[in-house]
């Protein structure tokens, strides 16, 4: 059973920009550990905290390959991208507030991200392929951008549209 349920697109919530995480206490740990559990069981390979309807600065990732070898649970609290390489590569997005919608989109190949984890320590890594695709989406959603986005309005029309259609399907209006 997911921990928290993902909100569907369209929603202010996911066009938020989220304000910084001050202090990591037992709510953002207890938020972290619930976002694992939800996109894990969703399943997904990330998962953004305004996804879940809570605005704070959080991701979570894991784009380890599922069954082989073990899970490798990532958590970022106030991730910033300091560095993009100049090459590029192109992945077929999905998005777990965009069900069963999906589109190729470039973004840079490498980027290096600084982030705190849960232990208040700043970490920074360099992130390349699917890792790299994945934390560029979850970042976006800190900054209340979908990958629908970037694409031509009449494209992101139709699929608005058909999200609209599933929310009122579902009563999640
Ligand atoms: O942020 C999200 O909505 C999660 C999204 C992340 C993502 C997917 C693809 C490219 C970039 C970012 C998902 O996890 S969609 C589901 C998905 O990709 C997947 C599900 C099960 C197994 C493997 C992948
Ligand atoms: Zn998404």
């Amino acid at each position: 059973m997911p921990k928290r349920r993902i909100l569907i697109h369209p929603d202010p919530r996911l066009k938020t920009v989220v304000a910084p995480v001050s202090d990591i206490g037992d709510d953002i740990r207890a938020l972290a550990s619930d976002m694992l559990e939800t996109m894990y069981a969703a399943p997904g390979i990330g998962l953004a905290a305004p996804q879940v309807g809570a605005l704070a600065r959080v991701l979570v990732m894991d784009c380890s390959t599922r069954g082989e070898g073990p899970l490798t649970p990532m958590v970022l609290v106030n991730p910033e991208t300091v560095a993009s390489s100049g090459e590029k590569a192109v992945y077929e997005e999905g998005c777990l507030s965009i069900p069963e919608q999906y589109a190729e989109i470039e973004r840079p190949a490498e980027v290096t991200v600084e982030w705190l984890g849960l232990d208040g320590e700043t970490r920074r890594e360099d992130f390349d392929g699917l890792w790299a695709t994945c934390v560029q989406h979850e970042i976006d959603h800190l900054n209340g951008k979908l990958f629908i986005d970037y694409l031509k309005p009449m494209k992101r029309q139709i699929i608005t549209r058909k999200m609209k259609k599933l929310k009122r399907e579902l009563g999640r209006e």
